[in-house]
């Protein structure tokens, strides 16, 4: 599957400070030997991997990151401080281009991995520096190097965090289109999705990336239906909603919750024991109420673990939002 975030923005270092021309001064001592210091170098401007990010949704609202110039160096030798690096966080796995030359500079994975994508320009030498045995006096101080400026194209392969299954027909795509600015095809009849569909959420301080995945039916893992081809797109996920469509009688969703379940264990076994919850969606047409309630009762599942939800009136999305939150933190997933 490919689905490719990206995002383009100007990095630009700081300028070095200037070196300062100064004397000494002091009582009795007409002319004093020089003692301008260096200026400060630029700030750098550095990639870093967050393990806390998973998009790059957040360059959405900011897209030109300069770092600070150096101090101007100063007399009695006082060098200006070095500004510091400016620090911008990429999730792992973040493909980094030179939009000027097209190439590609590096592919960050590893958390706290860096990147100088951009030197802060070296501070300029005062005229204490330049004191010589022929040049005692020397008025000479350097301007700090200028620091540079780079367009980068940053690029990610999403790969999703939580993944929703289900029947055909359950809802999934609804769901997602509320979550998300995803936009798959919605239609009243089974296996309307074809392909899985990413989306990414900005939930609270949060974003994560949730898929969207064809309808699984009773025989997948064998090839029935289309769900079996993407079920592997489930399997790195570290959470799964089992979306059940609640306007459905008691017995008929128990049995669309552990058809959907035995469908993933048999596919991969111990993936239907990821953490997971449950939303019982439509939960808007008549009789979904009582119906979702039976079906509770039934399968008993743990309290906070069962959410309703209609993603049409998005009435309990952002409690559903906060369980999909959770179940990130439950834990990472076993085989991946
Ligand atoms: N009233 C109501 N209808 C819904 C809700 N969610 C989905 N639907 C309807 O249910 C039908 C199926 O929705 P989809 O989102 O396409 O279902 P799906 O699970 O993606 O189906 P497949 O792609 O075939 O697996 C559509 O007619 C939707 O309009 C809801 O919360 N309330
Ligand atoms: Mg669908």
């Amino acid at each position: 599957m490919h689905f490719i975030d990206e995002a383009a923005i100007t990095v630009r270092s700081g300028d070095g400070g200037r070196g300062c021309c100064s004397f000494r001064r002091e009582k009795f001592v007409p002319r004093g030997g020089p003692d301008g210091g260096n200026g400060g170098n630029g700030g750098s401007v550095v990639l870093r991997v967050s393990p806390h990010l998973s998009t790059l949704l957040h360059f959405r609202y900011r897209k030109i990151f300069k770092a600070k110039r150096g101090q101007h160096g100063m007399g009695k030798k006082m060098h200006g401080k070095n500004a510091p690096d400016l620090v911008i966080s990429v999730p792992a796995g973040t493909l980094v281009r030179d939009v000027g030359t097209g190439d590609v500079i590096r592919d960050l994975t590893a958390p706290g991995e860096t990147l100088t994508v951009a030197s802060g320009g070296r501070g300029g030498r005062g005229n204490a520096c330049f004191v010589s045995s022929t040049n005692q006096a020397p008025d000479r101080a350097d301007p700090g190097a200028p620091g540079e400026e780079r367009a980068l194209r940053l690029e990610l392969k999403l790969i999703a965090s939580i993944g929703l299954v289900g029947l055909p027909n359950a809802g999934k795509s609804t769901l997602i289109s509320r979550i998300s600015r995803a936009r798959p095809k919605i239609a009243d009849y089974p296996f309307t999705t074809l392909f899985p569909v990413l989306g990414v959420v900005s939930h609270r301080d949060e974003e994560f990336v949730v898929a969207d995945l064809p309808g699984l039916i009773e025989g997948a893992h064998r090839g029935v239906g289309l769900g079996h081809r993407f079920l592997k797109h489930a399997e790195r996920t570290e959470g799964l909603v089992y979306v059940v469509d609640a306007s459905d009688p008691p017995e008929k969703i128990v049995a669309a919750y552990r058809t959907v379940r035995e469908e993933i264990g048999k596919f991969r076994p111990g993936m239907e024991t990821r953490p997971s919850i449950l939303a019982f969606t439509k939960m808007d047409l008549t009789g979904s109420r009582e119906s979702a309630e039976k079906t509770g009762a039934l399968l008993n599942l743990p309290a906070g673990s069962v959410y309703y939800i209609s993603a049409v009136t998005g009435d309990g999305i952002m409690g559903l939002l906060d369980g999909m939150a959770a179940l990130r933190k439950t834990g990472p997933s076993d085989e991946t």
